[in-house]
């Protein structure tokens, strides 16, 4: 009753909720199983690890619900969550390892044991290094089970390790927050949303991007009256919660943002007194937005001035119990740095950073480290260019180490690892990351499904999924900082085995044995948790240990980690790099006549293309729409339901898809819900459902500041399938 509740909030997720709930009743035990316990984790059918609660009955889970106590699920999961027995049991899965016999990409392979396929692997990791130098080797991760491949490469001497969550989602956002109050966001969102007054979503779409925490904050919030108001060029889910809704031009957000700021000055209406006591720069930031005003505002954005004011004026009603969200994935035209910088220094503006209802301080608890051998000094620095070619870069660019494989400048990557992310729908442009593969003289792929882009591997390690594993604690950064437990459910299926146990394995047949003290990974947990006067023992019960919240909102005397140790309105050292101190809206490049801008966003149901081709989460959503306006339907004749085409400036054509005619989107654009349009053959659920955005994003808007991919810089015509 409670999840239905909590799900009404996602879009088009009522109906799914009473067919997934459907489906996991006709799925749930026989009656009186012999055996029937609990088993208490987390999850990772997205990046948020709530944690879980695994019902197993007769050795098969059938139920995994949100675990009570853990912070980030308070007893619920979102519907991804629910269906973690569709990733478990999914037929298509990884079975053994596997060694390619054909040309890269042909799909032909042979299976091997873990020992020919762990010796292959450091036979020509050795080769690498010895020939090119450890740094040649790079590591592409994406999910908690990461953690022991980085410590295997920072072992073996390489810094490349990426995520391609930082420069092709929450990068810049970090980076705009940082320079502004000397602190990123982070994960899970330090915002405030559960006592917020009035919330403001800029091409946020909470409820349809389901990060289960903020989804039933957000639900908390409305429910306790807040205010809403959502800039989006597409009606959301939340737009339909809002009080006002702006259908904003795309790529025009800096405008809006500066225009607010105008009148929260022009109208003295922002927190005098949080600005002068905390913050540094404000007079040249008046001057350099004086004329931003609503009226030059409205004829960027498309947003009538009148609104522009209005929803400033509820803001300063609001402060500071007010929230501009900072978004998640916000990589879209390359100025995206400066457009988080101008949604906090908003926030600043309205003294909402480290106030109730705005945005808290966590906290986090430290588990003491396995004691290990220093990791040895890599010679070079890392190639993707962070803090050399984007300055303000302070994580490794995925797409920059395609980028050095590809060119060579500053030197090439020669093998890659590849652990738990599809590099061919996350890195924009595919057919950019096929030519840096072919620079390869290894590609090793850690995956559970046969994704596209272990098509191309040299070697395909299949692993356990995160019902059958341990991992290595989760130490969360949260209002009350706590640990979690990742734990087995169930043995591990066919012939599949643990990143712990692969990275292990693989750093002993390397020479890296000292870095890995540890018979198992109980004996290294149990280890690490009495360090902090828990055990191995306690913590399979519990699952999550929580500790007493910190001080959650702004002390008298508080320091901000920026140059200034203040609130910095403008920022010098943008300045001092060559860049715009105080956000500047500049123009988009418009598409061609006929064409339409791409945008795309996520599905409640799915996690990119991780979840598509579930059986569970496909039985309710199992290909994406192609949203196009009604009036630009009709110049084109197109039906709702009708199969399409989509075909990007440069000629590029998508599956087919059908088109979803609604009046929710505005004429120049057209939507797509990413991680669809699988090519692979052996993931027979998700092959040819729907369209790939990532296949039509063949154009992508370099942020010069700290180097992420802006990805909404393509456009499409649609065509009519015959
Ligand atoms: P997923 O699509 O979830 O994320 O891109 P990815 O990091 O590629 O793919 C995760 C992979 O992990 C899948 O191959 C899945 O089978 C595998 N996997 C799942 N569970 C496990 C496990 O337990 N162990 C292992 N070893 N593998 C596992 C996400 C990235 O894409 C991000 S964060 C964003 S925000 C961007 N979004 C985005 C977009 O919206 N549009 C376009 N065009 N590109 C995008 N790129 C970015
Ligand atoms: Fe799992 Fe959903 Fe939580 Fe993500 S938000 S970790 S998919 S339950």
């Amino acid at each position: 009753m409670e999840r239905r509740r909590f799900l009404q909030i996602a879009g088009g997720s009522a109906a799914g909720a009473l067919s997934l709930g459907g489906w996991l009743l006709q799925s749930d035990a026989p009656e009186a199983p012999a055996e029937s316990r609990q088993v208490a984790g987390f999850c990772e059918l997205c990046f948020w690890k709530c944690g879980i609660h695994a019902t197993v009955e007769n050795g098969r889970v059938v139920k995994v619900e949100g675990h009570p106590e853990h912070p980030l699920s308070r007893g619920r999961l979102c519907p991804r969550g629910n269906a973690g027995t569709g990733a478990l049991y999914d037929p298509d899965r990884l079975k053994r390892p596997l060694i390619r016999v054909g040309g890269r990409g042909s799909e032909r392979f042979r299976e091997a044991s873990w020992e020919e396929a762990l010796s292959l692997i450091a036979a020509r990791m050795q080769a690498i290094k010895a020939r090119y130098g450890p740094e040649a080797m790079a590591l592409f991760t994406h999910g908690h089970g990461g953690s022991f491949f980085s410590h295997l490469l920072k072992a073996y001497g390489s810094p490349n390790v990426a995520a391609p969550s930082y420069a092709q989602c929450r990068g810049p956002r970090e980076v705009g927050f940082q320079l502004t109050f000397g602190t990123g966001i982070g994960s899970p969102e330090n915002t405030d949303i559960a006592n917020s007054r009035f919330l403001v979503l800029i091409g946020s779409h909470l409820g349809e991007n389901m990060h289960n925490t903020q989804v039933q904050e957000f639900a908390e919030a409305l429910r306790k009256g807040a205010r809403l108001a959502v800039v989006d060029p597409r009606f959301s889910t939340a737009a339909g919660k809002a009080d006002w809704y702006l259908p904003i031009k795309p790529g025009t957000d800096i405008a809006l943002l500066m225009a607010w700021a105008n009148v929260l000055i022009t109208e003295e209406l922002y927190d005098k007194a949080y600005v002068e006591k905390y913050g540094e720069g404000f007079e040249p930031f008046r001057q350099a937005i004086a004329a931003d005003t609503p009226e030059w505002a409205a004829g960027i954005t498309e947003i009538p001035a009148g609104t522009i004011r209005a929803v400033a004026r509820e803001m300063a009603r609001q402060k500071p119990n007010v929230l501009i969200h900072p978004g998640r994935h916000v990589t879209w035209y390359g100025d995206d740095t400066q457009r988080s910088r101008a949604i906090a220094i908003l926030n600043g503006l309205l003294g909402s950073w480290g106030r109730p209802g705005g945005f808290y301080f966590p906290s986090g608890a430290t588990v003491p480290k396995y004691p290990v051998p220093e990791y040895p000094k890599p010679a070079r620095g890392t190639a993707d260019g962070s803090g050399s070619r984007y300055p303000l870069a302070d994580e490794t660019l995925a797409s920059g180490l395609c980028d050095a494989t590809i060119t060579g400048a500053p030197y090439r990557a020669k093998g890659w690892i590849v652990y738990g992310t599809n590099l061919l729908q996350s890195l924009p442009d595919p057919r950019r990351t096929l030519k840096a593969i072919q620079q390869l003289e290894l590609l090793v792929v850690v995956d559970v499904l046969p994704v596209e882009i272990a098509g191309y591997a040299d070697v395909v390690l299949p692993e356990a999924t995160y019902l059958e594993r341990y991992d290595d604690l989760y130490a969360g950064t949260f209002r009350e900082p706590f640990v979690a437990l990742r734990q087995p459910a169930v043995a591990p299926l066919y012939d599949s085995k643990p990143g712990w146990w692969i990275a292990r394995e693989l750093g002993h047949k390397l020479g890296l044995a000292a870095y890995f003290p540890w018979n198992n990974i109980e004996e290294y947990l149990d280890r690490r948790l009495k360090g902090m006067n828990s055990s191995l023992a306690e913590m399979k019960k519990k699952g999550v240990i929580t500790y007493a919240a910190q001080d959650l909102y702004l002390g008298p005397d508080h320091k901000f980690d920026t140059p200034s140790g203040k609130v910095e309105f403008y920022s010098a050292l943008l300045a001092q790099a060559g860049f715009d101190p105080v956000p500047r809206y500049r123009p988009q490049a418009e598409g061609p006549p006929g064409y339409k801008r791409l945008i795309f966003g996520r599905s409640p149901l799915h996690t990119f293309g991780r979840t598509t081709n579930n059986r569970v989460l496909a039985s309710v959503v199992r290909e994406n729409e192609a949203w196009i306006s009604t009036s630009a339907a009709a110049e084109l004749g197109i039906r709702n339901g009708e199969r399409i085409r989509l075909v990007n400036q440069e000629g590029i054509r998508s599956n087919t898809v059908r088109a979803k005619v609604t009046k929710r989107i505005r004429p120049d654009c057209v939507y797509l819900v990413h991680g669809f349009g699988h090519k692979a053959p052996k993931m027979r659920a998700a092959h040819g459902r729907g369209a790939s955005d990532s296949d039509l994003v063949s154009s992508f808007a370099v942020d010069p500041i700290m180097g992420g991919t802006g990805m909404f810089v393509n456009f499409v015509k649609v065509e009519r399938e015959a």
